[in-house]
Parts: C-alpha cells; sequence; structure tokens
C-alpha cells in the first residue's frame, strides 16, 4: 500500500508570539507538494496552538507534544486529549525521546498515553528509539521492538498512528525502519506493516533531507532544529 511522504516539525519548547507569528506566515506563504504528496503537520507548544490554528494555512496540519495520559481532572500542569479534540488539534507527539529520557516517561506510560489519545480520536505521532548506551550494547531493535510492542498492544486501528524513530546517531541507516515494519509484519499484520508510515527524526535538514527521503521504509520526517528555519521547506520539498 503505498504511504503518503509525512513530515512532522516539532518545535520543542521554543519561540515566542512573534516567532511563532513569523514562522506561520513563512509556512503560508510556501509553494510546496501538493497535499496528494505530502501531508505537512507542525507541532507548536501547548501554549500557541490557538495562534498556530487561527493563522496557518488549512492544507498543513497541527500537533501538540505531549498529552495527558487519561481523562483530565485533577492533574495539575497536564493538558488532556479532550482539550485537544475541543481546540480542534488532530495530532499529538507522544513518547519523544526528550520526555522519555529528560521526564522518565516508560514503555507502559507512553503506550497508556497512545491508546487513550487514540480513544479520544486524536491522531498519534508515536516516538521509538534508542539511547547511544543500548545502541553500543548492540540492543536497537531490542529495545525499539519492545517499545513498539507496548504501543501496539494498545493499538486497535493503525490507521491514525505514524511512528517515529528518533535516534541522532542513525542517520541515513534505514536499517530500524526496515526491523521495525518487519516487526509489525510478524506482531501485528501484514496490512498494518505496509500500510503505516515510519518516519525518522534526528538532526534531519535541508542538507540529509533527500537522501534520507530516498530510503524505501523512511516514510517522512519529525524536524526538531530546522523545523523552526526556513529550510524546513526544502525538508517538505523532499516528499517528492
Ligand atoms: C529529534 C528531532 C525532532 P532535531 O528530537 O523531534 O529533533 O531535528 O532537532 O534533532
Amino acid at each position: 500500500m503505498a504511504r503518503k511522504f509525512f513530515v512532522g516539525g516539532n518545535w520543542k519548547c521554543n519561540g515566542t508570539i512573534d516567532d511563532v507569528k513569523k514562522l506561520v506566515k513563512t509556512l503560508n506563504e510556501v509553494e510546496v507538494p501538493s497535499e496528494d504528496v505530502v501531508e505537512v503537520v507542525v507541532s507548536p507548544p501547548f501554549v500557541f496552538l490557538p495562534l498556530v490554528k487561527a493563522l496557518l494555512r488549512s492544507d498543513f496540519a497541527i500537533a501538540a507534544q505531549n498529552c495527558w495520559v487519561r481523562k483530565g481532572g485533577a492533574f495539575t500542569g497536564e493538558i488532556s486529549a479532550e482539550m485537544l479534540v475541543n481546540l480542534g488539534i488532530p495530532w499529538v507527539i507522544l513518547g519523544h525521546s526528550e520526555r522519555r529520557s529528560l521526564l522518565g516517561e516508560s514503555n507502559d506510560f507512553v503506550a497508556d498515553k497512545v491508546g487513550y489519545a487514540l480513544s479520544q480520536g486524536l491522531k498519534v505521532i508515536a516516538c521509538v528509539g534508542e539511547t547511544l548506551e543500548q545502541r553500543e550494547a548492540g540492543s536497537t531493535m531490542d529495545v525499539v521492538a519492545a517499545q513498539t510492542k507496548a504501543i501496539a498492544e494498545k493499538i486497535t486501528y493503525w490507521t491514525n498512528v505514524v511512528l517515529a524513530y528518533e535516534p541522532v546517531w542513525a542517520i541515513g541507516t534505514g536499517k530500524v525502519h526496515i526491523g521495525l515494519r518487519k516487526w509489525l509484519s510478524a506482531n501485528v499484520n501484514a496490512e498494518v506493516a505496509s500500510s503505516t508510515r515510519i518516519i525518522y527524526g534526528g538532526s534531519v535538514n535541508a542538507a540529509n533531507c533527500r537522501e534520507l527521503a530516498a530510503q524505501p521504509d523512511i516514510d517522512g520526517f519529525l524536524v526538531g532544529g530546522a523545523s523552526l528555519k526556513p529550510e524546513f521547506v526544502e525538508i517538505i520539498k523532499s516528499a517528492t
């Protein structure tokens, strides 16, 4: 099954109102390949979501960078999936490596978030990836498979899921993407393996995006730093 190229811009914890307005203006003015060829999703910090929603062109979509693991309530500082739906935000990034490593989010916690977000109608960019130590110990595929297994157990329909593999030191290999697709085929089913987009994240920029996009099992990107710069447009164009 053909998988539409996906380019996500993860703005992380960056920017001011002015920065956001400038960035959206740039995005609104660029000519990009048609919606049939590439799906573009930008992910501003929570506080800028309404602003970006109000200003961003309608052929680009918006993702939150996180959401709470269950229904909202007495969870100070959290943002619920219901709130994102209420705001008209279609996507959420979950399990980003920074949240796993800096905030201690476990495989099970991330998986529960994925399950809950999907149950509320959000589409999910589910991130997996190993630490440098794990990679050096040769356990990349075991770690990534364990993360994917936890997530897969919470997913009934994969249509609304994009898997993002994000290790900064593995740029250009594409090997883990093939491994992940094989894992999906063996552990979920062949249809999900062939239709689910597995994207790549980790220092993607204008200089390396085309080589990466040429890998048959890389179906797009989750871009951090470069999504805040004009070169993000070049990355979107690498879909063609
Ligand atoms: C990995 C990636 C996007 P960057 O964290 O989530 O960021 O492109 O800055 O490496």
